[in-house]
């Protein structure tokens, strides 16, 4: 089968013939892997990056806009069609700790209380189908579902903010989309692939999909959700960012912090709208959709936090009675399964983080505009990380002890990266600034057991994004 010409200009990324040799010993490498596995040689490749927030950390979900950019890490998937009759999809990695997954139907199933790296996988493949079915009328329209085989490979470390989760939902899109012949923007692909992350059980927003589909090499960019938007970002002259790794892992599918955050947010909103005069506020499910309502900036947003919010974490029964609802009301309108047994609620804190963030990322924008000095920019992520720690609290002891490093070594600023509560933190530097907090970082890590150092501390460049490449 050969591949279909249909990605090309804005229509998902083009194909690019292998011109990139840094990737063909990896290529070939895959390639012997997929041989061995499948008796046959793969139909094509898609390399995906990971990404790095460098600003506008858990706000996508409540509407607001973040500036990240692609990273030169990546995972890269060959991709076939296999003999269904002998199994529909089989799954293998380059990495020997992770096992084979192999599917003998056409019926795509992701356990929650089961996630794993190929959960990811299948919730790129599964959105597409499910996206595919829904556009024909019946399901007999679908001419043929293909029968798949994938081996995966990549450099992007496992839960460390680098969404290395991402970047398989979006390689799976990628592949059922190429072989199904399903057409789509890169755009309209993102959104469908923000859906599709949700499969796992985790209530994220639209960030790392758009990014990893949309970078462009050279440029971080801001991106916008209502609607979904990117521009490019001019950072200051002379910027260097430094990823250090944590070491700590948080996967997110397999704990509620992150879900809590979501809802914490969303009782927010309503009671914000509720306090302020807002009639319909049941309606209001994100932190952005109540200052729409509201008809104010989000300065004047944190005072209404400020005039509204105690302190002290509500109860469910002083939410309930907040909203005049009951109980039941209260899990259906904000909350989730994995958050029904949530007892306590800190929305001051939330959406004080939230309408601050957002103001930073507006700043932020403006900077870029105008070509503020690098110290400011600095200023705002010192800032950000501050707030995530204190008001978000979605850092680690280790993420702060890392911020303090590189703040105290000629950082300008630095901050936690992703959703936290471990992986990595992001420094901004200049090159002659850049030996001193390198060496200090590397003290860090030094009486750490079994560290690669290069895998655990590099500088990042804005990589391009998600790409099909053909032998
Ligand atoms: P991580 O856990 O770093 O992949 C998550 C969300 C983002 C965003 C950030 C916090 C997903 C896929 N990603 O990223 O949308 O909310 O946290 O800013 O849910
Ligand atoms: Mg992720």
């Amino acid at each position: 089968m050969e591949l279909p010409e249909l990605w090309c200009g804005s229509r998902i990324n083009k194909i690019s013939e292998l011109d990139d040799p840094a990737l063909s010993e990896e290529i070939t490498e895959l390639k012997n892997h997929f041989l061995k596995k499948f008796d046959n040689a793969p139909l094509g490749y898609v390399r995906v990056p990971g990404r790095v927030n460098l600003i506008g950390e858990h706000i996508d979900y409540c509407g607001y806009p973040v500036c990240p950019m692609a990273i030169e890490k990546y995972i890269l998937v060959a991709f076939g069609i296999s003999d269904k009759k002998k199994e529909f999809l089989h799954v293998t990695n380059l990495n020997k700790d992770h096992p084979d997954f192999i599917n003998q139907t056409d019926v795509i199933e992701i356990s929650v209380d089961k996630i794993g790296w190929t959960s990811y996988l299948l919730s790129g493949l599964l959105g597409i189908k499910n996206e595919i079915e829904k556009k024909l009328k019946s399901k007999e329209e679908f001419e043929e579902v293909k029968g798949l085989c994938i081996a995966v490979s990549g450099n992007i470390p496992e839960a460390a903010g680098l969404s290395s989760s991402s970047a398989l939902v979006v390689a799976g899109s990628i592949i059922y989309s190429l072989v199904h012949k399903f057409d789509t923007t890169k755009l309209e692909l993102a959104k469908l692939c923000a859906q599709s992350e949700k499969f796992v059980g985790t209530s994220g927003g639209g960030m790392d999909q758009t990014i990893i589909l949309n970078a462009e090499k050279g440029t971080s960019k801001l991106i916008e959700f209502m609607p979904l938007k990117l521009t490019n970002c001019v950072l200051p002259e002379g910027a260097v960012f430094v990823i250090a790794n944590s070491l700590v892992k948080k996967n997110k599918a397999t704990s509620s912090d992150f879900n809590i955050r979501v809802a914490e947010c969303r009782v927010a909103a309503q009671i914000l709208a509720k306090k302020d005069g807002y009639h319909p506020w049941k309606t209001m499910s994100t932190l952005s959709n109540t200052q729409e309502a509201l008809q104010c900036d989000v300065t004047e947003m944190k005072a209404k936090v400020q005039q509204y919010f105690h302190e002290s974490p509500y109860t469910k029964k002083q939410i309930c009675e907040e909203l005049g609802i009951g109980d039941q009301d209260l899990d259906n309108l904000c909350l989730c399964p994995k958050t029904y047994s949530l007892e306590t609620f800190k929305l001051k804190q939330r959406a004080m983080h939230v309408y601050s963030e957002a103001e930073r990322v507006f700043t932020w924008k403006k900077y870029c505009e105008s070509g503020e000095s690098i110290e400011k920019f600095g200023e705002l992520m010192n800032a950000s990380h501050d707030s995530l720690q204190n008001l978000y609290e979605c850092s680690h002891p280790e993420l702060d002890k890392l911020v303090r490093i590189c703040r105290e070594n000629g950082a300008y600023g630095a901050r936690l990266t992703g959703a936290g509560w471990g992986g990595c933190v992001v420094a901004l530097t200049t090159m002659d600034k850049f030996p001193a907090m390198k060496s200090a970082l590397e003290n860090y890590y030094a009486v750490k057991k079994d560290v690669d150092l290069d895998s655990v501390l590099f500088a990042v460049l804005p990589g391009e994004g998600a790409r099909v490449i053909r032998e």
